[in-house]
């Protein structure tokens, strides 16, 4: 058994920035678990061609490790996976991380106020932890979704999903099918078009794909950004006022955002010839109601004669290839399932379990995903969890909400220690009036009217993964920790 007063789940964007807030707070007491064998979480699993952030480079980095060296305006993924390890090395995180180490059930133990993780590793075996406080960090967009289609286990080619690329593959000439057209599918299809011999691409919906304003960083730029950080920053406030401004179009009036339609619309006529093929890709639903894509290459790739995009939906898959609804059968070499992520019903979820023996999986599974701020669960003392329920984001960077949450962190931490606090709940009555609040606020977003169907929304049809509005009003509401929503006990007491 190893007792430790703080255990993360997750080397990723918010498991990491969890650690070095910790260390720097001087709460040093503290272990790092990953299944994988690297920093970086989604980022070191998405290597697929073409892997690139949709958010603005400056953006999407550390307020306290911001990157003068960004190469172009919109980051690629080796790229960011470098800054990830380069930050990892500086705050020496390897030291704390046990990497290979799969965490198989966390359990909150009443009686000791502590949490019992048990964990398996394919060398050292399985090892308990024991931690006062748990954090998972376990991502909302690391558990790969494949779609429920007949007979896709008896395909006799090479099939894989977007975040589990195999790159022993040689795709080079073949016939390949790719499901899905998301945000992941859209930045393989170009990168495949011209080198593979045909490309069946499955669209259930169209989205919508505006332009890119992608470029090259030039030297005389970077050189700025290094001896003058306050540049850096002026850009980063820009673009980031600039993203919040589309928040507002998002949750309150989403005919502000109608000029982006056209946009769309200018996109496809530019990257495709063939109308009926326009006709095909054209998006049915308002602008923002599923993630906006960006993307310059998309629209002429489909365009290529080899490439068709098949909207008439699978049946089944056989050992050789697909079958569509209306009988039409593709055989193909190799199948690419860009079918996104378990979000709302992640099997993480089934893994963590609170005071009344029931998991998140079970808990959520009777109305939904539902945090305090995004952070806390009633019946789940002492865990906190990054980028959980109603943190997610529409339209700009993530890690804001990550430093956010870290803020609160923190402040919890701190508040806690200085009360001699041992146990700490969020209340049932203040989770729910929270996030009655939320889905107040979502009721008048395009999510909920924009005429889609998206991952956004849970099988009950509530949107539980995004956070409606401006992330400044995020960052306020978690500046300090309101004790006041919780229930306390010291060591030495049952209750406050
Ligand atoms: O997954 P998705 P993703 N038959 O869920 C289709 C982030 N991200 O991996 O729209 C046929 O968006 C599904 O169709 P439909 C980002 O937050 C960021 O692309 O549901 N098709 C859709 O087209 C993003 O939102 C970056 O009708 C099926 C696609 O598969 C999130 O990750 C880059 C199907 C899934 O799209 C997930 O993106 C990449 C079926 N049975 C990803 N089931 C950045 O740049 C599903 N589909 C930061």
């Amino acid at each position: 058994m190893n007792d430790v007063k703080i255990a993360i789940i997750g080397a990723g964007f918010s498991g990491m920035g969890a650690a070095i807030k910790l260390h720097q707070n001087g709460f040093e007491d503290f272990v790092v678990l990953d299944r994988g064998s690297d920093f970086g979480g989604t980022w070191r699993d998405n290597t697929y061609p073409g892997a690139a952030c949709d958010v603005p480079s400056h953006l999407y980095s550390y307020s306290f490790e911001l990157n003068p060296d960004w190469s172009r305006s919109f980051s690629k993924q080796p790229e960011i996976h470098a800054y990830i390890n380069r930050v990892a090395s500086k705050y020496d995180l390897a030291r704390r991380t046990r990497f290979g180490t799969e965490v198989t059930d966390a359990r909150w133990d009443e009686k000791a106020n502590r949490w019992i993780i048990e964990t398996s590793h394919p060398e050292h075996g399985d090892i308990t932890v024991r931690a006062e406080i748990l954090i998972g960090a376990i991502g909302p967009l690391c558990e790969p979704r494949l779609p429920d289609v007949a007979g896709i286990g008896d395909f006799a080619g090479e099939i894989f999903h977007s975040a589990r690329w195999n790159h022993e593959t040689d795709l080079r000439g073949k016939r390949v099918a790719v499901i899905g057209t998301g945000a992941s599918a859209i930045q393989i299809i170009p990168e495949l078009a011209p080198k593979i011999g045909h490309m069946d691409v499955y669209q259930r919906t169209a989205p919508w794909v505006l332009p890119r304003a992608d470029r090259h960083y030039t030297r005389v730029e970077n050189w700025l950004f290094r001896k003058v950080p306050g540049i850096q920053r002026l850009s980063r406030s820009g673009i980031y006022l600039a993203h919040e401004l589309v928040s507002y179009g998002l949750t309150h009036r989403p005919d502000v955002l109608r000029p982006a339609h056209a946009a769309g619309k200018a996109n496809i006529r530019r990257g495709i010839a063939d109308p009926v093929k326009r006709a095909k890709v054209t998006p049915k639903f308002k602008v923002g109601c599923k993630r906006i894509l960006l993307s310059n290459t998309y629209y002429p790739a489909l365009g290529q004669d080899n490439v068709d995009v098949v909207t008439d939906g699978i049946d089944h898959v056989t050992p050789t290839g697909i079958v569509t609804k209306d009988g039409t059968v593709r055989d193909v070499d190799a199948i690419v399932v860009a079918t996104g992520f378990h979000v709302t019903d992640s099997p993480g979820f089934e893994h963590i379990i609170g005071k009344d023996s029931e998991s998140l999986a079970q808990v959520w599974a009777r109305g939904g995903m539902s945090a305090y701020k995004g952070a806390m669960v009633h019946g789940f003392p002492n865990m906190f969890l990054m980028v959980g329920p109603a943190t997610g984001l529409g339209h700009t960077s993530m890690v804001f909400m990550i430093e956010s949450q870290l803020n609160y962190l923190i402040d919890f931490l701190k508040t806690t220690e200085r009360n001699a606090i041992a146990r700490t709940e969020v209340r049932a009555a203040d989770q729910k009036v929270y996030n009655k609040n939320l889905q107040k606020t979502l009721s008048t977003s395009v999510w909920e009217n924009g005429g889609c169907a998206s991952w956004y929304k849970d099988e009950f049809g509530n949107i539980t993964t995004l956070w409606p509005g401006f992330t400044f009003n995020f960052r306020k509401a978690t500046k300090n920790f309101d004790i006041a929503a919780y229930d306390t006990s010291r060591a030495d007491t049952t209750g406050t």
